[in-house]
Formats: C-alpha cells, sequence, structure tokens
C-alpha cells in the first residue's frame, strides 16, 4: 500500500498539521463519526476520530500521564475514579497504576472507540482486561447527572467541544459532577490549547469556579495537539490542588510524569494573571 497525506481536519486550529501515514490499518464511520487507525514512521499508531488526532503512540504518556496522576496523586485516598471518554485506554492504563484505586468507572458513548483500540492498540488498551475496570457505553453528562458522591475523582478524556463532547462543558455539567463527587473530591477535564483557544479555557474556568471552592490550570506540552501548550482545568471540593505536595510515586512508572514536573505544571502565577485574569 502507498502512504497516505492525511491533513488533519480541526475546525478549532488555525493551522493544520501534515502526516505522511505509513499504512491506514483501520477506517470506519459509526454513529459517533469516522474512527481511523493508522501507522506513521515517527508516530507510531495513531487513533484519529473525524479527521482529528486523538493520539500517537509517541507523544501519549505526555497526556494521559498528566491527566491521571496529578489529580490522583492531590487525593488524600483515591479509590473510585470515573474516566469519561477515554475509549482508547490510555487514561484507564495510568489510573490503574494506583494501588488504592478499587474501581474505574469508564463512561464512554462510542463502544467503536474500545473495541478498535482493543485490536490495535495493545499498548493503551492494557485496562479494560483488569477486574477493577467497568465500562458502561453511554454519555458521560448522563451518568454524571445520575450519581451522587459516587466518585473521589472524575476524568473527562473528550474529544475537542463540538458534537458529541459538547454536553461535557456545560454548566449543569460542571454542577452534575460536583453532585457526583465525594468529599475531596476532584474533576480534572482537558481544556484545549492556551495558544488557539484561550477564550475556551477561561470560559470553562469561569462556569468551574461557579461550582467548586478551588480552581486551577495545569498544562503539558504535547507534540500532535495543535496549540502544543495544552491544558488541564483542575476543580475541587476542598483541597487547593495547587497548595498540595504530591504523594511520592513508589512502584508507579512513568516516562513524563514526575513529582517536580507534576509541581511546576501549574500556571504560573503571573501567567494565570494575565491569562485568565485570575
Ligand atoms: N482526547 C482528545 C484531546 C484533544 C485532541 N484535540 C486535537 N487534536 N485538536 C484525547 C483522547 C486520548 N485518550
Amino acid at each position: 500500500m502507498s502512504p497516505t497525506e492525511f491533513i488533519e481536519n480541526d475546525p478549532f486550529s488555525p493551522i493544520r498539521y501534515g502526516y505522511t501515514l505509513k499504512k491506514v490499518e483501520y477506517s470506519q464511520k459509526g454513529p459517533f463519526g469516522e474512527i481511523t487507525i493508522a501507522d506513521h514512521d515517527y508516530f507510531g499508531r495513531m487513533l484519529i476520530l473525524d479527521g482529528v488526532v486523538q493520539l500517537t503512540e509517541r507523544d501519549e504518556h505526555y497526556y494521559h500521564e498528566m491527566l491521571a496522576h496529578v489529580p490522583l496523586n492531590i487525593h488524600p485516598s483515591p479509590k473510585e475514579i470515573l474516566v469519561i471518554g477515554g475509549g482508547d485506554g490510555g487514561t484507564l492504563r495510568e489510573v490503574l497504576k494506583h494501588q488504592t484505586v478499587k474501581k474505574v468507572t469508564m463512561a464512554e458513548i462510542d463502544r467503536g472507540v474500545i473495541d478498535a483500540a482493543k485490536r490495535y492498540l495493545p499498548k493503551l488498551a492494557t485496562g479494560f482486561a483488569d477486574s477493577r475496570t467497568s465500562v458502561v457505553i453511554t454519555d458521560g453528562a448522563k451518568l454524571v447527572a445520575r450519581s451522587r458522591s459516587a466518585f473521589d475523582v472524575i476524568l473527562v478524556d473528550c474529544t475537542d467541544p463540538i458534537g458529541p463532547a459538547l454536553s461535557l462543558f456545560s454548566d449543569q455539567f460542571f454542577s452534575d459532577a460536583n453532585g457526583a463527587l465525594r468529599e475531596h473530591g476532584i474533576f480534572v477535564a482537558q481544556t484545549e490549547s492556551l495558544h488557539f483557544h484561550l477564550d475556551f479555557v477561561r470560559e470553562v474556568q469561569g462556569k468551574l469556579r461557579d461550582n467548586f471552592s478551588f480552581v486551577d490550570l495545569y498544562t503539558a506540552p504535547i507534540a500532535t495537539y495543535a496549540g502544543n501548550w495544552w491544558t488541564f482545568s483542575i476543580a475541587s471540593k476542598s483541597l487547593d490542588p495547587r497548595k498540595i505536595v504530591p504523594r511520592k510515586t513508589a512502584g508507579i512508572s512513568t516516562r513524563y510524569y514526575a513529582r517536580d514536573v507534576h509541581r511546576n505544571s501549574f500556571l504560573a502565577p503571573s501567567l494565570r494573571r494575565k491569562l485568565l485574569n485570575d
């Protein structure tokens, strides 16, 4: 098969990334969009949803490690975790590294992503076989709306805020997420790039502040997400995330995450004031 030129079609980005794909392994249109799995010489295997790169084997650990380990090392004893989206399994794999974790519920709207990950992304999909994992095929916003004081940590690992992911950024959703969390509960969502999506980041931070006692922002450099300076919005019921010294992670092996990386990932105070008016 000859290489395929693929230009990413990211509606929120002012630039277009192009990839020469060595091979398209799988491509299927489903009820929630087109799922594509492809191989790239440098980036390895990739997951592309509706023409937008969701992960590459080369850099996925920056994103998944930071999404999972920052909140899990802040919470005093994270036991019950909810992952919304994340059907590729990368976030699940990281969450399950924590011994305190008793149960991880994954609310993924698109069964097709999980099936494709199990078949084509074996390095990510390791957690589906873990007895602590429980997969529910549903809209995460609906599951959160009917859960009360059920989770210690909620992680939103979704696509860009259009289509199915839009309901995960509403005021109602953040209020429901607060209600679904137990005491000391922590909420984290991926919230796009500080370069290209600053207005969106501000909007989410504002809505979170209306619903949680503490709200902050931390970042990680992701090579393949347009804008690269990627943000995670963190909200907490009772603990100031920035002030908590992250737990020592003995026995947990990570490639990017470390305690000093964790502490330095929070947006510097002067930037927080300038960029977020906070
Ligand atoms: N979640 C999507 C992050 C946003 C990607 N956006 C983009 N490339 N414009 C990643 C799913 C991996 N678990």
